[in-house]
């Protein structure tokens, strides 16, 4: 007699309330005190993970500090980290060199119809998979078939950690929470910097009986991973780079990630939950879900007007948020580094949060010079990953702005000496600090309210090395969505990508969205419209200018405090501005250059944006096609034209 097919071992790990059988978490070592905490549906979903992943034992985080030093002095037994007694309950982990970024081409979206995951994804006949640069796309089916081909006995031998987070500060009609499980301690020390942790985060009853169970809390997954062939040449750091996958299925409330152990691959309330996660939930609920700063700027006469920025990966928003104004008289706040959830309030103004506890920040070029306020942030109690260490046990990296003092040497971030002067950097180039929000000097009053603050302006940017001016405004809401779909920037280390190419990254989300870029432009555009909304006014900025010998141009840093203060004059209605064919541009002498001319910081040159528009309608044909709004095939019409004229 045959018995019936086992289920699939992923069947439903994302479905269902009540534990199907929690007594094979009970059994496990802390499994017990893991279901006296959670709720029912968190305990359902450990249950399933647990059978799945066939851990060892369980290990509930709770978000002390208590624990979080034991989780430390765990990963130094390990060597996965060590410690760094110059700075105070400081760390540093180096990861297998193979596990140094966000994998963009293993990272999908699960939905039925590859539409809905992205403009372009077309799978071939009867596949289940589909690439293209606006997002990759994989069928629910063939998730099931990763889940069963990746995750089954994955733990053996490890510790599950039971992760409750929120995203958001407590009360706040925007926080969100989710619950990962995690075969990493170094995942579990992290989440516990940049997210709120503990079991009183999830909500102890499901809306309502009906309710989905994607209404509750995301369900989030990960494991390093176990290669095939059980070899693991980096013992402190497993990960399975072959076969790493990082999905998202926005419908069930469900992130699956295997084989990285790395930033935005493993710690899940970043960008997959925070970005791509929440961008979905948005779009059905009226907000949005960014990767933007927020940051604060206060003016010589005590006014104070909140900004939110998009720059993609590794393009300046740490550096922007933390800015100290090197203009007399400006005071800048940080709020948020990296993404911001936004929703319009009764009174029609847009309002922010930021959805993060800590700052996840690229360390190479962070000094007293560039960024004070970060170096004062991560003197203590933070996480460093693959920066340099020196013999007197501190931190070194590329540009950090201090001489090794005699007899101090440094081990690269690969294990091996180094010296200055040595080809190959000691830092990863995307090597970061993870430290608390509550570390960092200029952090705003408002940051943590849970109405979020209201924003006034909203700033794009890029890394434009020619053509695109120091700071210019959009004539109107659309127009600006529309230079926000326009958006460039040579490629960074944030993610695998080699060389300088100039990529197109809409919003700074490219590698972010998480349903069909054309929509989320939609999405704006239908916002924009709303009956009484007070839109903020919409800005594009370029820090990144060379010369001909390829140096900057613009100081940048402490001095874009100029480019704000203009901007900040404009909302109050104080400054005037120049109209061109791309938009509104400052006049000759409303902010001050420190002696630089004008015209090489405002170029507007109608044959480099004849270019430039020639590139987008390629860009938005090949990619979007009849995805992209009208109205921004119109705005693209409607530049071409003022240009064709100039
Ligand atoms: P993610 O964390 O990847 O999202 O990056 P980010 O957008 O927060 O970028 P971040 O502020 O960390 O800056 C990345 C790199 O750009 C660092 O090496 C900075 O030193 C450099 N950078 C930031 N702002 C400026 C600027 O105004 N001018 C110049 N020249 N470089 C800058
Ligand atoms: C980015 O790449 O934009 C980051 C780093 O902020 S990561 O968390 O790895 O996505
Ligand atoms: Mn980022």
């Amino acid at each position: 007699m045959s018995s019936p097919p086992a289920p699939s071992p992923s069947r439903s790990l994302g479905e269902g309330r009540a534990p199907p059988d929690a007594s094979i978490v009970a059994a496990l070592a802390g499994g017990a005190e893991a279901l006296r905490a959670l709720p029912p549906a968190a305990q359902a979903f450990v249950a399933r993970a647990v059978r799945l992943c066939r851990p060892r034992a369980l290990c509930l985080c709770r978000g002390s500090g208590q624990q979080q030093s034991a989780l430390l002095r765990h990963l130094r037994d390990c060597g996965t980290v060590r410690d760094l007694p110059a700075r105070d309950g400081c760390w540093l982990a180096c990861t297998d060199p193979r596990d140094v970024a966000r994998v963009e081409a293993r990272t999908v979206l699960v939905t039925p119809r590859p539409e809905d995951a992205a403009p372009r994804a077309s799978p071939a006949a009867g596949g289940a998979v589909a690439h293209s640069p606006l997002g990759n796309w994989m069928s629910p089916a063939e998730l099931e078939r990763a889940i069963d081909a990746l995750f089954p006995g994955c733990m053996e031998g490890r510790t599950m950690y039971v992760i409750p987070f929120l995203m958001g500060p407590p009360g706040s009609p925007l926080a969100r929470a989710g619950l990962q499980l995690t075969d990493s301690a170094y995942v579990a020390v992290s989440m516990n910097i940049m997210t709120r942790v503990g079991p009183q985060f999830l909500p102890s009853a499901p809306a309502s009986s009906s309710s989905s169970s994607t209404d509750d809390f995301v369900r989030c997954l990960h494991s390093v991973g176990r290669p095939r062939d059980g070899a693991v040449p980096v013992p402190s750091w497993p990960c399975d780079p072959g076969r790493t996958l990082i999905a998202h299925d926005a419908r069930r409330g469900l992130i699956v990630s295997y084989g990285s152990g790395y930033g935005g691959n493993s710690l899940l309330g970043k960008k997959s939950f925070a970005l791509r996660v929440a961008a979905a939930m948005a779009r059905s609920q009226g907000w949005l879900a960014e990767h933007m700063l927020i940051m604060g700027v206060q003016d010589p006469r005590g006014r104070k007007r909140y900004l939110a920025g998009a720059f993609p990966s590794a393009c300046g928003k740490t550096n922007l948020a933390m800015m100290r104004a090197a203009l007399p008289g400006y005071h800048v706040t940080c709020v948020g580094d990296d993404i911001a959830w936004m929703r319009f309030d009764a009174d029609g103004r847009l309002r922010a949060i930021n959805p993060e506890r800590g700052f996840f920040g690229v360390a190479p070029g962070t000094s007293e010079a560039t960024n004070p306020v970060a170096m004062a942030t991560i003197r203590r109690d933070t996480l460093f990953t693959n920066v340099g260490r020196t013999s007197t046990g501190d931190v070194y990296w590329q540009g950090i702005g201090q001489s090794l003092p005699p007899g101090v040497t440094v081990t690269s971030w690969l294990g091996q000496p180094w010296a200055p002067g040595d080809p190959e950097p000691c830092a990863h180039p995307n090597s970061r600090f993870c430290a608390p929000a509550s570390n960092c000097p200029s952090l705003d009053p408002a940051w943590e309210d849970p109405e979020g603050v209201p924003i006034d302006a909203i700033i794009f940017g890029g890394r434009r090395p020619h053509g695109v001016p120091l700071v210019f405004e959009a004539f109107s809401w659309q127009h600006g969505v529309f230079l926000g779909s326009a958006m460039r920037s040579e490629a960074t280390a944030a993610a695998e990508h080699k060389g300088q190419q100039l990529l197109h990254d809409p919003l700074a989300m490219r590698p972010f969205f998480g349903y069909n870029a054309g929509q989320h432009l939609q999405h704006w555009l239908d916002l924009g419209a709303r009956p009484g909304a007070r839109l903020p006014r919409i800005f594009h900025v370029n820090w990144f200018l060379r010369d001909q010998s390829g140096a900057f141009l613009w100081p940048g840093f402490g001095h874009n405090a100029r480019v704000l203060a203009w901007i900040c004059a404009r909302v109050g209605g104080e400054a005037g501005a120049v109209a061109s064919p791309i938009g509104l541009l400052p006049p000759e002498g409303a902010l001050p250059l420190g002696g630089l001319p004008h015209a090489r910081l405002f170029p507007v040159e109608p044959g480099f944006w004849r270019r430039e528009c020639r590139q987008l309608r390629a860009f938005y044909g090949e990619h979007f096609g009849s995805h992209l709004p009208a109205e921004l095939w119109r705005e693209l019409g409607a530049l071409e034209d003022r240009l064709r004229k100039a």
